[in-house]
């Protein structure tokens, strides 16, 4: 930079300021109201994901580390489903689905040996009465060593003869990616697809959606994506690669969700780099002008720390979808600890800017979900940090939602 530059610089950050201040004391109408509940002080005990899932009574947070614990959102106390046992830890990836169809979520994870939930195997839990008794069902082995499943993901296919099969599909070692289908009996094993070797290591984050826009659920991964073909049990799935993000070889393992974020009609990729300090917020898209060229990428933020949650939905229900990401206390890997991790709502205002609110701050989380939108307009997010104790031994779990109250906003937050 000369001189010139560095002036101009200055006065356009000046001019920033000044603009961005009058855009919030502007927004401040529409301000969000925040209720933040702690569920639960967990001590040293480690969380590594939470869920909705849906129950008899209406819905439930779950967790999992050593333990499977959930909180009725009726009746918010603490309940083990799950014991520990033997040193066993659950896997980062896990979901809530409902494998045998009666309207109740199963949940699906997998378990190994130690924090690393090496040797994982996959399994399926149910809870069988309203007294607390669960069962417990072997999907398969994943594989040997340290290859935790990070990311676990529903997924449904339309096989050629029109008969539908469902499942989950996960990344394993952050490089291939597996799906198991529901067989039959759904407590004998369940069928293994191996999707794909993705071209790089270090992939995670796993969105399923139709992003070739032909009505078969695609399965994205880090930076790549496979394309569901015609029999997606029998015919090759191809692998793209629809962004760039390397940092270090860590940039690449994201969390991921696709949602048409321009209203054009085709899905988009939401994506955070959520594995290290100073990470990127953005949105790729493909051009069905050069459907086979590197996707076009808008750059929502920048500067996060370790963004491993990522929620998108419409939150002032204007019509556009909006975008919450959280940050980390402390990432997994050799970053120092974040003193002051923020959960941060980006407003979608079409080519404008999106509007970025910090919702919280002061509690790091890991794998954020969202409860189902309510008839009453309010938002419920939940989240537990993760602590790594082997490297910070003072850090606590705890488990907290965060009621979310948005005025409505006029329709046609595109324009
Ligand atoms: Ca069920
Ligand atoms: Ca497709
Ligand atoms: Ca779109
Ligand atoms: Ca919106």
């Amino acid at each position: 930079m000369n001189a010139r530059t560095i002036r101009l610089a200055r006065w356009s950050a000046v001019v920033m300021v000044a603009v961005s201040g009058l855009a919030s004391k502007a927004a401040e109408a529409g301000a969000p109201k925040i209720q933040h509940n702690k569920l639960a002080d967990l001590g040293s005990e480690h969380l590594a994901h939470a869920v909705f899932r849906r129950t008899p009574s209406g819905g439930a947070i779950v967790a999992w580390g050593e333990r499977i614990v959930e909180w009725a959102l009726d009746q918010p106390q603490l309940r083990q489903t799950v014991a520990p046992h033997n040193n066993l830890h659950f896997s980062n990836g896990g979901c809530a689905l409902d494998v045998d169809g009666d309207g109740t979520d199963e949940i699906v994870v997998a378990r190994g040996r130690g924090r690393w939930c090496t040797d994982p195997e996959l399994f399926w839990y149910q809870e069988i009465d309203s007294a607390g008794s669960w069962t417990t069902s072997s999907i398969g082995q994943v594989g040997k060593g340290p290859i935790s499943p990070h990311d676990i993901v529903p997924i449904t296919v339309r096989r050629p003869d029109g008969a539908t099969a469902r499942g989950v599909v996960t990344v394993f070692d952050r490089q291939n990616l597996a799906w198991y289908e529901i067989p039959k009996d759904p407590r004998q094993p369940w069928l293994r697809h191996n999707l794909a070797e993705l071209p790089r290591r270090s992939q995670s984050g796993i969105a399923v959606s139709d992003l070739a826009g032909n009505g078969r659920p695609d399965v994205a991964c880090g930076m790549f994506w496979a394309e569901c073909p015609a029999d997606p049990v029998r015919d090759p799935w191809r692998v793209r690669r629809f962004g760039h993000w390397e940092e270090g070889g860590w940039g690449a393992m994201t969390k991921l969700e696709a949602a048409d974020m321009d209203g054009d009609g085709r899905l988009d990729l939401v994506a955070t780099q959520a594995e290290i300090p100073d990470a990127r917020l953005g949105i790729f898209s493909r051009d069905p002008q050069h459907p086979e060229d590197a996707w076009k990428y808008r750059e929502v933020d920048q500067g996060l720390y370790c963004p491993h949650s990522l929620v998108v939905a419409d939150l002032n229900r204007d019509g556009s979808k909006d975008i919450i990401t959280g940050e980390m206390t402390a990432g997994g890997w050799s970053f120092p600890l974040n003193p002051r991790p923020r959960i941060i709502a980006y407003l979608n205002r079409g080519e404008k800017p999106f509007e970025r609110r910090v919702l919280a701050e002061g509690w790091g989380v890991h794998e954020m979900g969202l409860v189902p939108p309510r008839d009453d307009g309010r938002w419920i997010l939940f989240a537990a940090d993760e602590t790594q104790t082997q490297k910070f031994p003072d850090m606590k779990t705890h488990v907290s939602t965060w009621t979310i109250t948005w005025a409505r906003a006029a329709k046609g937050g595109l324009k």
